[in-house]
Order: structure tokens, then C-alpha cells, then sequence
């Protein structure tokens, strides 16, 4: 292609980066339901998913969030860091393009699909285009980069600003005011979906700190993984204690994992997750798991 041609290019490719932030702004609500509570802590899980990812992929062990007291957010973990390198066709960081286009997560590919949630992300360029101030930090290959933004238009270049032997992201954001007007961040309400995502993780670490309360800093981690799951879930009824039925398999890199425990109700709760997603409507794993379960213990009895 000649230069012309390319500049063109460029110049198309751009345009079209400011665009989707800009969309973002005009309709909050396509992007993350809707601008009150839930919509702001879609805010949250956005950052929250993309380091559990991390996890999914095995380079993460810990999480911590913290919301602050201007009721902004802070999201570190020990991943692999948002690539930092030149991006190939928008000339600018990785790292850049992940935070300014929409659905920009480098996940694309069928290989890492496998083990991430991030279907249901909108993407974390979504969480920059929302918040009134951004501050991005990563540690990769032995550098730490800083890069700051405003409503999801970069205020700073990525800048080197010192040396480390940790690798990881960290992600602080002020959620716009102007698009969430009063909407708080409920402490419960993260505290359980972390609590949630360290059952499923087993092994992942995720601490949480709420500087405006006085409750004091939790920190999530379940060896037991589901079946300590299970076990909160009957934390309240009789059980068969120790008798947690946990199964798990591997096929073509796909993984499985169910716990059960039977207690001394009439009533039964089945919770069923992909991707650390809830599957609230079932589906196939779901009717097959039934259909087992019912096949063996038939089988059994007779
Ligand atoms: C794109 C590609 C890779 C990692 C990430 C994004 C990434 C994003 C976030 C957001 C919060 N924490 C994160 N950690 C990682 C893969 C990197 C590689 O191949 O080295």
C-alpha cells in the first residue's frame, strides 16, 4: 500500500477509537444496562473480570479492590500486566488500546475464550469512557508504566515512571458523576460477588477494603473451592458434615467442576456457573447433570 493509502487507513482507524468512547458516553445504558446502582457496579465487575481472567488463564493469584472515600475505585492484581508493546496497525501501546476501544481485550482468539468470562464484558475502555479520572498502572518486564485519563480520553502518554520485579495491572477509577449522578457502591453487594468469585476460583485470593466503613479489611480465599461453596450455602442447615460430594473432569481443555451436599430440607438449590458467569435460565450442563444424577442414582437402587 502506499503511504497515502496508509495515512488514510490510519486516519479511518482512529476516528472510528473516538467514536466508540464517545457512543459510550451518549448511551451509557447500551453498554452497561442502565446508569443507576446495578450500572455502576457493572463498573466494578468489568475491572474485577479481567483480572479473574487473568486467574482463569494461571497468572494470577491475588485481587485486591478498594473502594475509597471520593468513592473511587481501586483494582490491583499480580496478572501478566496489559501488554505494553507498540500495537501493530493503531500505533500506540497495547495498553492503550485495550483502555480506549470498545471490546479491545486481546481475548479474541479462540484459545483464550476458553477461560474467559469476558463475553459478557463490555470491556474495560467501557469503565474509561465512565470515569471522570483513570489512573492505569502496570508492572511488566521489570518496568512500571503509568498512564492517566479522563472521561476515556488520555490525559497523559504511557510513561515509564520506575523499575520492579512484580508483574501485575492496577486500575483506579472515579465514576462519572455526570453519568451516575447519586449512585452509591454498595458495600454487600461487591463483598458477595467477590466472596462468589473466590468460591469458584479455588486458590484466588481477592481482598476487599471499604475506606468508608469501619468494617474491617476481608480477604476471600477458599482452598475448598465449590465445595466450600456448597458448604456456606448450608452453612445454616443440617448436613451430612464432611460427606461434600465433589466432582471434576477435563475434556479437550475444557474443565468441570460440581459439588454437592444434601441437607435435611425438602427443597433443593442448584447453582450453575460458565466462566464464573451464573447460568441462572440452565442450559445443557445443566438438563445433562439432572439426567446423570437421576440415571446413576436409578441404576444404583436397582
Ligand atoms: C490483554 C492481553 C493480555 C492481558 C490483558 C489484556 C490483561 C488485562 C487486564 C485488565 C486488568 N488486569 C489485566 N491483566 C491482563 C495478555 C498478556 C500477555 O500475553 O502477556
Amino acid at each position: 500500500m502506499t503511504d497515502n493509502g496508509e495515512k488514510q487507513l490510519y486516519g479511518a482507524e482512529h476516528i472510528k477509537v473516538l467514536d466508540g468512547l464517545e457512543a459510550v458516553r451518549n448511551t451509557p445504558g447500551m453498554y452497561i444496562g442502565n446508569t443507576g446502582t446495578e450500572g455502576l457496579h457493572q463498573l466494578v465487575w468489568e475491572v474485577v473480570d479481567n483480572s479473574v481472567d487473568e486467574a482463569l488463564a494461571g497468572y494470577c493469584r491475588n485481587i485486591s479492590v478498594v473502594v475509597h472515600l471520593d468513592s473511587s475505585v481501586t483494582i490491583e492484581d499480580d496478572g501478566r500486566g496489559i501488554p505494553t508493546d507498540m500495537h501493530p496497525t493503531e500505533k500506540v501501546p497495547a495498553a492503550e488500546v485495550v483502555m480506549t476501544i470498545l471490546h479491545a481485550g486481546g481475548k479474541f482468539d479462540s484459545d483464550t475464550y476458553k477461560v474467559s468470562g469476558g463475553l459478557h464484558g463490555v470491556g474495560v475502555s467501557v469503565v474509561n469512557a465512565l470515569s471522570e479520572l483513570l489512573k492505569l498502572e502496570i508492572r511488566r518486564g521489570g518496568q512500571v508504566f503509568r498512564q492517566i485519563y479522563r472521561r476515556g480520553k488520555k490525559v497523559t502518554d504511557l510513561e515509564i515512571v520506575g523499575t520492579t520485579k512484580r508483574n501485575g495491572t492496577k486500575i483506579t477509577f472515579k465514576p462519572d458523576q455526570e453519568v451516575f449522578g447519586a449512585a452509591e457502591l454498595n458495600y454487600d453487594t461487591i463483598a458477595s460477588r467477590l466472596r462468589e468469585l473466590a468460591f469458584l476460583n479455588k486458590g484466588l485470593s481477592i481482598s476487599f477494603d471499604d475506606e468508608r466503613s469501619q468494617k474491617q479489611n476481608v480477604v476471600f480465599e477458599f482452598e475448598g473451592g465449590i465445595v466450600s461453596f456448597v458448604e456456606h450455602l448450608n452453612r445454616a442447615r443440617k448436613t451430612m458434615e464432611g460427606n461434600t460430594i465433589f466432582i471434576s473432569s477435563e475434556k479437550d481443555g475444557n474443565w468441570v467442576e460440581c459439588a454437592i451436599q444434601y441437607n435435611d430440607g425438602y427443597s433443593e438449590t442448584l447453582l450453575s456457573y460458565c466462566n464464573n458467569i451464573n447460568t441462572f435460565e440452565g442450559g445443557t450442563h445443566v438438563s445433562g447433570f439432572r439426567a446423570a444424577l437421576t440415571r446413576t442414582i436409578n441404576q444404583y437402587a436397582n
